[in-house]
């Protein structure tokens, strides 16, 4: 088994790099890897859960920590009052109050649900709060109107100052990286046999917290798009994101560096945060694909995972073969687990990640309803539907810390978007 994994990818010392972004990429060494299995792998299950994780060491990642958590634990920045908690929407998502977290209940049961009346076809919405919800539509039938606002928005918050809360994020759009760093070792299992579970839940939250910011700061008033990634496994850089319309090129490595992307929306982007923990460190988004991993996304990884029916076993599978292999497969920044949202191409495969979870959801109306696992990757607390996850408040009052139940369905609860199939 493989055993790589990038949270420790050695930091690169700011003293020695130019303040300005260097035109030549960094070492592909100094990316690390996302911590990945074969496919072969997957389909042994060698990445089920199951192992007595309070016998093992505590992680040597707690070193990385504490330094930089301290902001964004439970209820931390800006208190948000919950009680009070209405936003105006005139973009047909639902904004309602979360309830205020209230004690968890005794962690003895293995599953925890709620009851639910959303039915199993994703085009149905019965919950009568999400009756108008944002349909996500593949990037190739999303208008090309639809694509240039999506980017044109991304860009606007690269143009943006920062909002000061993600110190030291030099813009709107590197909060969003600093805050994906700082919680990189919460929300990422640390290997096969530590694991935690939050992974799906916390990146769903995430991304969804980028379209908030988005559309409440730059005007943005579409959905959200996705991204079949699997039907370009093998073949990414001809992925029709990757064009000097929108992401720019997916060139290979140059001299076993990372290559500059000098064309599309954000040719000549300079990322301030990264590789790893590193910050103040302007380099140019850069990137290295490697088709060999890339054609490890697509349909036996897909349905490897498809087939386990459990939110661990699908969760693993999902984070460690096609998830893992699309971050590694992009190279350069993207292969990096801890800064990887500097490329925005970080959202387009995150958003595949998310449809393949709502699809999966959509399967069983227990998946929608019910929660188990690790709530952490070091003594795996079980993960239960009152399980705290929060982003930071980085969309101000519509990102409150959030409870596994309020983020599980996403017709219900807190959010209120579909994906068209
Ligand atoms: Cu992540």
């Amino acid at each position: 088994m493989k055993t790589t994994f990038a949270l420790f990818v050695p930091a690169v010392s700011a003293a020695v790099l130019p303040s300005a972004p260097a035109k030549q990429g960094l070492p592909l060494s100094a990316f690390g890897e996302v911590h990945s299995i074969s496919i072969i792998e997957a389909i042994q299950g060698v990445d089920l859960i199951g192992t007595n994780f309070s016998a093992l060491p505590i992680s040597t990642i707690d070193g990385l920590i504490d330094p930089v958590l301290d902001l964004f634990t439970p209820n931390s920045g800006d208190k948000v009052d919950e009680g009070s908690f209405r936003t105006s929407s005139t973009s047909g998502n639902k904004v309602a109050a979360s309830p205020s977290p209230s004690p968890s209940p005794s962690p003895s049961p293995s599953s925890f649900s709620v009851s639910s009346t959303t039915a199993a076809d994703d085009s149905v919405s019965v919950a009568a709060e999400c009756t108008n919800p944002h349909v996500r539509y593949e990037w190739d039938n999303y208008s090309t109107s639809d694509k240039k606002a999506f980017v044109d928005a991304l860009q606007c918050l690269i143009n943006a100052p920062p909002s000061g809360r993600f110190s030291p994020s030099r813009n709107r759009y590197e909060d969003f990286v600093r805050l994906h760093q700082s919680y990189a070792p919460n929300i990422h299992s640390t290997s096969t046999t530590q694991q935690t579970h939050k992974f799906l839940l916390w990146h769903r939250y995430y991304v969804w917290a980028l379209e908030q910011v988005m559309r409440d700061e730059c005007g943005f008033n579409r959905a959200f798009p996705w991204w079949d990634e699997k039907k370009w496994a093998g073949r990414f850089a001809q992925a029709t994101i990757f064009t000097s319309e929108y992401f720019g090129s997916l060139p290979g490595p140059t001299n076993g560096a990372a290559t500059c992307i000098n064309n599309g929306r954000f040719a000549g982007m300079s990322v301030s945060l990264g590789p790893g923990m590193t910050t103040n460190n302007p380099h140019c988004l850069q990137r290295a694909v490697n088709e060999g991993v890339t054609a490890q996304t697509g349909l036996s990884a897909w349905d490897a995972c498809f087939s386990r029916s459990s939110y661990p076993d699908f969760h693993s599978c999902v984070e460690f073969t096609y998830h893992a292999q699309g971050h590694n497969g992009m190279g350069g920044m993207m292969a990096d687990a801890i800064a990887s949202p500097g490329d925005p191409a970080f959202f387009m495969h995150h958003l595949f990640v998310d449809y393949a979870f709502r699809k999966w959801q959509i399967e069983d109306v227990q998946r929608r309803t019910t929660i188990s696992g690790c709530a952490d990757n070091k003594n795996c607390s079980p993960l239960t539907l009152d399980t705290m996850v929060y982003v930071g408040q980085i969309c101000g009052a519509k990102c409150p810390d959030l409870r596994v139940r309020d983020i599980l369905n996403t017709m219900e609860g807190h959010f209120c978007y579909r994906y068209n199939y």
